[in-house]
């Protein structure tokens, strides 16, 4: 049976990642494989109920604390029920945000001890990792004035502050710096159509998929 591999799409507010996990699952699909695009939090039943607690409501509804144990209670149920045995048959799992955005938000700049955070990336992931994740970059300004036109319920987010995304911005580059074999930083400025090309380029350089 052919491996699996596993991409994750992360970065701030209305960078374009769900818009440009469509396009790839399709290119991606065209060329024969089973593709699982997923995201988080949620992904599985239970995952999606936790994703509505932890979405919605008022910025200050939880704590920075609560929120990582919130998201790594659903990413645990998603990581079983879904990614792990999509990947154990071969599929290629593709998810909208993972991990990193827990480093990122409730870390970086949430405030939320990195060292809670990578306990519970190893005791709970059990080494699930992704094989190549996208790390949309673009300006705050930018960003949230495009996550504001699609805007809905799930809005908590969002209204945290011009601060708060500045360190969340910083805290996905950082990332970046950190696992440069594993992270591709993705320019999200420009078109659709410019963006899916650095998106294809990047999943060809590092998992080569050709056409
Ligand atoms: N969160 C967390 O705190 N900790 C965690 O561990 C996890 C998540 C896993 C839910 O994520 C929230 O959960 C998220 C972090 C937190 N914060 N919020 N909110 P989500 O994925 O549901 O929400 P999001 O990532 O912010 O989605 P988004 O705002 O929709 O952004 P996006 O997926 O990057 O963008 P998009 O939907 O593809 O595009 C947004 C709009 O911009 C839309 O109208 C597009 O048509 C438009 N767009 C897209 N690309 C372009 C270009 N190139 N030019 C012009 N306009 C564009």
């Amino acid at each position: 049976m052919s491996q699996g591999r596993f991409i994750t799409f992360e970065g701030g507010e209305g960078a374009g990642k769900s818009t440009q996990l469509r396009r790839l699952v399709a290119r991606l699909k065209a060329g024969g494989r089973e593709v699982v695009a997923t995201r988080e939090p949620g992904g599985s039943p239970g995952a999606e109920d936790i994703r509505a607690l932890v979405l919605r409501g008022a910025a200050d509804r939880w704590s920075p604390v609560t929120e990582t144990l919130l998201m790594y209670a659903a990413r645990r149920d998603h990581v079983e029920r879904v990614i792990r045995p999509a990947l154990a048959r071969g599929a290629w799992v593709v998810c909208d945000r993972f991990a990193d955005s827990t480093r990122a938000y409730q870390g970086a700049a949430g405030g939320t001890a990195p060292e809670l955070i990578a306990a519970l990336e190893s005791h709970i992931l059990e080494g699930t990792r992704p094989d190549l994740t996208l790390i949309f970059d673009l300006p705050v300004s930018v960003g949230l004035e495009r996550a504001h036109v699609r805007a809905g319920a799930e809005m908590r987010f969002e209204s945290k502050g011009q601060a708060f995304h500045e360190r969340l911005r910083e805290g996905f580059l950082a990332i970046a710096r950190a696992e440069p074999g594993r992270c591709a930083v993705i320019d999200a400025a420009g078109s659709l159509d410019e963006v899916e090309a650095r998106v294809w380029a990047a999943v060809d350089d590092r998992l080569a998929v050709h056409g």
